[in-house]
């Protein structure tokens, strides 16, 4: 098989012994060794140790060693992989990050994201050498370290600033939360197509306002999951110049050498992308580290991947295999042998010797080109206030005036309107007045009417950066990943496709809802109501796996003018967000018969009733909606108390007050009936234990929707048989 690596070696996890492994062009951040290969001398003081060494060789094993002191604190995480990669980190955030640590939210400053988030320790010790300052809730800079020491000793602890994987919303200077392997890297791709974007909409002749660049940190893990080669296959089609990853080619992952699981050559598995692919021999070799930094700098029309070598648990002389990266710390005693092999004190700890932090920020040329860009923005404010306005709003995460001012209103009409066609209008007028909103499809736009089709809203494309209409290709997680990188961004996002395919972006839209960001998803073909395409295709417990995520909104709007609503109310909330929408046209309540479609906000409301106290209550989410009221009519006219509540939002409705709640649903009036054309999971919730639940409680199949819905029961007739048999069983 021509272009594979080696096999796996015949003792995994043994390679790279110390001095062995650095001899290639990596002397000068080698340990100095003795004779008996340890390293002295063993006890100086941090006063003597700084003038007496290389500084940047300081700054590197500070690095390491409060990794390896802030893991065995915790007695808990991975020092490995810091210890390994230190020197790379230093080397870009040092000398090449265009990075301000007195304003961590610069908007043109380059972005790192440790896609490898199970080294967050490597990442907590650079925030605390670089000086990164805490940013408030207002992402004003207020003057503390965003990283302490002490929050480095309070490591993977309660409310601490260093949890065990990067948090954004927790640690100023973490740009992505990140530890599903993967997720960083389609992040970065959203990020890199962000800056492109604003660049082509925001810079003006003479005023360049962004520029940055993204870099990303990734691991043998990444390179293994679908999504960064999902990823890394649109960054290499879009030429992504401004986005780079390192990887970190150690050749090991948790069960051993990658040799049992992985052969890829990811070189030229990226070449094949069209990627620009560098190579650094020895992780310890900076000069080598600059130097494929310095070469990613100058390509211009691709993204670039550094393929670096390096040792896992550099320094620690018996744990230089994977024990020494995951599910333990390396031991009292490892620690002592690997700060010896380092020169360094070895009954320190959390030492940061005089001069580190200073010489690291000495390096860092982020201050001088932020004060040159505040000059710039200022004079970019007075030519063309409208755009500085815009990106202030956009950073605020504010709405224009009026945005809404456009949106439809749909008369009744029995045959009605799929939802997906009222979401496409609702969508077409609302971004028309909110310029940076903008998402895409994966290969699914014209199905789930997600296209901007307005003058103006153009394409997003090789070529052309500053289009709204993006395109994903079939890549679900890739486009979740980026979603969640774009939002990251400032802009505000949507994706689109049908909802059976959720499933395809579900670690994205978790993690975009961990992180809180105002990420759209637009998931159409809701249900066996989609008819024909059948079983793979028809949705059944995707919507119960969607609503447990914590703080995601998920909307399944009953008509053209619920579906309006709910647009409203996620475009407001500016939290992440599911929409589920149907394929197949249902009717437009009329709503001086029942009531406004306002109620949408409160997640459930009552939509028709026959008098204040019901005997029986049909509880009715999206196109099952209107069955309800079929059968409502239909037990009115028989002269049963009956009551149908349109129920678009469990996370809505569950943020409401008891007193509003219970007036929806009255807690004595127990006759119930739920119809979902979905699984039963969770709607015990509102229907109580003896409340009949119409539901699909297996797959669907391949027939008209007429026919599926006949067959699974989701008829008029089965809604008043089991509103009666409640009535008959009730108290
Ligand atoms: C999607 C996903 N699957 C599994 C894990 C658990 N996990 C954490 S690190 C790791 C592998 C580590 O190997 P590698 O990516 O090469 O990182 P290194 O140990 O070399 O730093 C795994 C499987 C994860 N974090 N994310
Ligand atoms: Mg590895």
């Amino acid at each position: 098989m021509p272009n594979r690596k080696r096999a796996p070696s015949p003792a995994p996890g043994k390679s790279g012994a110390p001095g062995k492994s650095a001899a290639a062009g990596g002397a000068a951040q080698r340990p100095p060794q003795t004779s008996r290969g340890v390293a002295a001398p063993a006890r100086e003081t941090p006063a003597k140790i700084a003038p007496a060494r290389d500084l940047d060789r300081l700054c590197i094993d500070t690095m390491r060693t409060l990794a390896m002191d802030a893991v065995q604190k915790a007695n808990s995480g991975h020092p490995g992989t810091p210890m390994a990669l230190a020197p790379v980190m230093y080397a870009l955030w040092r000398n090449v990050l265009r990075y301000d640590p007195e304003d961590a939210a610069w908007l043109n400053r380059d972005r790192f994201i440790l896609s490898n988030g199970h080294a967050s320790m490597l990442l907590y010790a650079t925030l605390h050498l670089a000086g990164v300052k805490k940013l408030d809730a207002s992402q004003k800079p207020t003057g503390a370290p965003a990283v302490s020491l002490d929050d480095i000793k309070a490591f993977r602890q309660l409310d601490s600033v260093c949890p065990g994987h990067p948090e954004h919303y927790a640690t100023t200077g973490v740009e992505a939360t990140t530890g599903p392997l993967g997720q960083g890297c389609g992040m970065s791709v959203g990020m890199a197509m962000a800056e492109r974007w604003l660049a082509q909409n925001f810079n003006r002749p003479g005023f360049e306002i962004f520029d940055y660049a993204i870099y990303a940190l990734c691991s043998d893990g990444d390179m293994m999951e679908g999504i960064s080669n999902e990823a890394a296959s649109l960054a290499g089609h879009l030429r992504l110049s401004n986005l780079c990853w390192i990887y970190d080619d150690n050749q090991v992952t948790i069960e051993g050498h990658t040799g049992l699981a992985f052969d890829d050559d990811v070189a030229m598995r990226f070449r094949a992308y069209g990627w620009n692919v560098e190579r650094v021999a020895d992780a310890n070799d900076t000069q080598a580290v600059a130097a494929a930094l310095k070469r990613f700098r100058e390509t211009q029309d691709a993204p670039t991947l550094i393929v670096v070598k390096s040792h896992i648990g550099y320094g620690a002389p018996h744990k230089q295999d994977h024990s020494a990266a995951h599910g333990e710390p390396l031991g009292e005693e490892e620690v002592r042998l690997a700060k010896r092999a380092y020169g360094w004190p070895e009954d320190s700890s959390f030492l940061v010797p005089r001069g580190v932090c200073e010489h690291f920020q000495q390096g860092m040329r982020g201050g001088a080109l932020r004060r040159d860009w505040l000059e710039r923005m200022r004079q970019y404010r007075a030519g063309h206030p409208d755009l500085a306005e815009r990106l202030d709003l956009m950073q605020t995460g504010g709405l224009p005036e009026g945005w809404d001012s456009d949106l439809p209103e749909f008369p009744p009409d029995a045959k009605g309107l799929a939802t997906r066609e009222a979401s496409g209008q609702a969508l077409n007028a609302i971004a028309k007045k909110v310029p940076w909103l903008v998402g895409g499809a994966a290969d699914l736009a014209p199905s789930t009417k997600s296209n901007l089709t307005f003058d103006g809203a153009g394409e997003f494309e090789l070529g052309y950066y500053g289009g709204r209409n993006l395109h994903f290709g079939i890549r679900e997680h890739a486009m979740g990943a980026a979603l969640n990188g774009l939002a990251l961004s400032k802009l505000r996002v949507y994706s689109s496709t049908f909802l059976i395919f959720s499933d395809y972006l579900k670690p994205a839209i978790r993690l975009g809802a961990l992180m809180g960001l105002p990420v759209i998803h637009i998931f159409t073909h809701d249900s066996i109501g989609l008819g024909e395409d059948g079983p793979t295709h028809q949705p059944i417990e995707q919507l119960a796996g969607l609503r447990a995520i914590p703080n995601l909104l998920t909307l399944r709007p009953a008509d053209a003018n619920e579906t309006v609503e709910a647009w409203r109310v996620i475009m407001r909330q500016a939290q992440p967000a599911c929409l589920v929408l149907s394929r197949q046209k249902l009717p437009t309540l009329d709503r001086s018969r029942y009531a406004s479609a306002e109620g949408v906000s409160r997640g459930a409301y009552v939509l028709a009733e026959t008098g204040e106290n019901p005997d029986v209550i049909l509880i009715g989410t999206g196109g099952e909606v209107s069955l309800c009221l079929e059968a409502f009519e239909e037990l009115a006219r028989d002269g049963v108390a009956v009551r149908v509540v349109s129920m678009p939002s469990w996370d809505l409705f569950e943020r409401q007050d008891r007193a509003y709640r219970d007036a929806v649903l009255p807690p004595q009036v127990t006759a119930r009936v739920c119809v979902e054309a979905a699984s039963p999971l969770g709607w015990d919730r509102y229907v109580g234990a003896t409340g009949a639940k119409i539901a699909m409680c297996g797959f669907g199949a391949s027939a008209p929707a007429g026919d599926l819905m006949v067959k699974f029961g989701f008829t008029r007739e089965t809604v008043v048989a089991a509103a009666r048999r409640q009535l008959e069983n009730s108290p």
